[in-house]
């Protein structure tokens, strides 16, 4: 397909203009603490898996509404997108999330869903693992990997964020520095009780260090039990959400709320009415 039309289709989609099917395929998402590589090793990745697979990258930009997704465009160069070879093989787009609306992961999905009925054999989502619409744009995906740095001697990040739990694998990156290994034995030993733990891959995207062994797992993710429960609990959860905040009584109960002194427990028998 035309990538000028697939950007159109893309955008009508994010305004809400174009309905989406569900599609079968695999659908990973990348996520970690903000500048623990996830771009370096999405640009890994691409280099090892095209031109031989069709991939597409939707960069998640949590930054501020007003940049309008520009900040993230300026901060991942992929190097990739320079080699000609490999490049039509690759479509990548960010997407900036607005404050004000809760509904960011549900479009992800829908954009995800839309590049693999265009032909990706595979979508990649790159999101800090932080904040809940963060994490629900996670949990769209079929497979997660979290990807954690060295410690900066406070622990491991991602286990604090809560993002362990969703992990069908875990990176630790930065393999070249100071404390990524000290940070793998920390997640082994926190992972020992956990009795289908996610493998853990050392890596340095910067010296190209296990990007072979992720790019080739990356195809074949296995599913870990705890993860799909914890990707499901957040889909339903947003789901649940989105039919609250569709509602077309949704601003006026609020109005009614803040100006009339209606009670949370009354309004939520007014959703069910
Ligand atoms: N030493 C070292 N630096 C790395 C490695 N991977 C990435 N970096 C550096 O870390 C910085 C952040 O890398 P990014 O790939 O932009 O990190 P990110 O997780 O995508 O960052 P955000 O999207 O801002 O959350 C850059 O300066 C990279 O050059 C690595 O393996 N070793
Ligand atoms: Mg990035």
């Amino acid at each position: 397909m035309e990538r000028r039309q697939l950007a159109r289709q893309l955008s009508a989609i994010e305004n809400g203009e174009l309905q989406v099917v569900k599609t079968e395929g695999l659908i990973v998402a990348i996520t970690g603490p903000p500048g623990v590589g996830k771009s370096c090793l999405v640009d890994g990745i691409l280099h090892r898996l095209a031109p031989k697979h069709k991939v597409a990258v939707l960069a998640i930009d949590p930054t501020s509404p007003i940049s309008g997704g520009a900040l993230l465009g300026d901060r991942i160069r992929l190097s990739v997108l320079d080699d000609a070879e490999k490049s039509d093989s690759i479509y990548v787009r960010s997407i900036a999330t607005r404050s004000s609306s809760g509904s960011i992961p549900s479009i992800v999905s829908d954009l995800a869903n839309h590049l693999l009925a265009s032909n990706f054999d595979l979508v990649i989502i790159e999101t800090v693992g932080a904040g809940q619409s963060e994490m629900r744009c996670a949990a769209i995906a079929n497979r997660i990997i979290v990807v954690e740095g060295p410690s900066r001697g406070d622990g491991v990040q991602a286990e604090k964020a809560g993002l362990l739990e969703l992990a069908d694998l875990i990176v630790v990156n930065k393999s070249d520095l100071e404390g990524a290994s000290k940070v793998v034995n920390d997640l082994t030993v926190s992972l020992t009780l956990t009795n289908d733990a996610p493998p853990i891959i050392l890596a340095s995207a910067t010296e190209g260090v296990g990007l072979d062994e992720l790019s080739e797992k990356i195809l074949s993710l296995e599913e870990r039990v705890s993860s799909r429960r914890a990707r499901v609990r957040q889909q339903l959860l947003m789901a649940h959400e989105n039919v609250l905040v569709r509602n077309p009584a949704f601003e006026a109960i609020i109005d009614r709320m803040s100006e009339e002194g209606l009670s949370i427990e009354d309004a939520l028998r007014e959703f069910d009415e």
